[in-house]
């Protein structure tokens, strides 16, 4: 395989690379312009967008608060990551990364700010007390999933997805590379699942809370549509761990908060009450 490309001595930005997401990239870090971010009332403030990591966090909230944690009340403000809406100051306060999801704990004084979504998630069950296994095996088998999502979905988000669903052309060389590893991988989540309810067995965690907005929704063609290229039929534990968990409330209802796209009925664009998702919701057609 021959290329035509010949990489300069040091690289520079002048290059327009083209794909859905190249007007927000620069090789920078740091804030880009002044904005404070908004404020609502409740104790937890998230910053997000409705894509898979913001998903996590949403469908936790939810989670917590079909418990009944009532302290789990939560603002979820939209950050519009094409608009750039993550290079703001009162972003970047937050998150010095400039990714969705990001949290602010107004229930500490001062103020805690979270960011990595799979932080969030341990911070939310450790804060209380619940979706994380107690019995420390069980744990570790949890955290062993929970880790392994957040090493393994940017294969997934950055590496397939990107090169199958938002480069500016179809690259067979970076589809082949993505594809084969996306697929090891839900074959991994196979095996795995194959023997086991959850991903920490009988205890659903927030190892699933992680990993169904990413596998779970693309074996359900709702990702990158994708089902048919992946043979996702040739993953059949898989299938029935996505569907298990995607009737579950509470990720009907984080799913479609912080979202601005798809049907009327999977639109909550903030989410300041529960009545804010009752209302989208009751839009479903039955
Ligand atoms: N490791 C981070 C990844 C977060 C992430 O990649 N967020 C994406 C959206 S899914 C984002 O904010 N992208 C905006 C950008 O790259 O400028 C996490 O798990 O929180």
């Amino acid at each position: 395989m021959t290329s035509e490309y010949t990489p300069p001595k040091v690289w520079t930005t002048d290059t327009e690379t083209g794909g859905t997401w190249a007007s927000i990239n620069r090789p920078t870090a740091g804030a880009r312009h002044e904005q404070a971010l908004p404020e609502g009332e409740h104790p937890l403030q998230l910053y997000s967008m409705g894509t898979p990591n913001g998903q996590k966090v949403t469908i936790m909230l939810e989670e917590l608060l079909a418990l009944g944690i009532t302290e789990a009340q939560y603002d979820a403000h939209m950050i519009r990551i094409g608009d750039g809406d993550q290079f703001s100051s009162g972003f970047v306060a937050v998150n010095p990364n400039s990714k969705i999801p990001a949290l602010v704990d107004k229930s500490v004084i001062p103020a805690v700010n979270v960011f990595e979504s799979g932080h969030i998630l341990l911070y939310l069950a450790e804060k209380f007390g619940c979706l994380l296994p107690q019995d420390p095996a069980t744990k570790t088998v949890a955290m062993n999933w929970l880790f392994w999502l957040q090493g393994s979905a940017p294969y997934l988000g950055g590496g397939f997805g990107h090169f199958y669903a938002y480069a500016p052309e179809k690259f067979e060389y970076p589809i082949n590379r993505f594809t084969m590893e996306t697929k090891r991988q839900l074959d991994l989540l196979n095996n795995h699942l194959a023997d086991n309810r959850y991903l920490a067995g009988e205890e659903y965690s927030i190892a699933d809370i992680a990993t169904w907005p990413w596998y779970g929704n693309l074996v359900l063609g709702k990702l990158y549509d994708a089902a048919e290229f992946l043979d996702v039929a040739s993953y059949p534990h898989l299938v029935r761990w996505a569907q298990e968990i995607s009737e579950r409330q509470a990720v009907q209802r984080g799913r479609i908060v912080n979202r601005a796209w798809g049907e009327e009925w999977e639109q909550v664009v903030e989410r300041h009450s529960a009545d804010d998702i009752d209302q989208v919701l009751a839009k479903q057609p039955k």
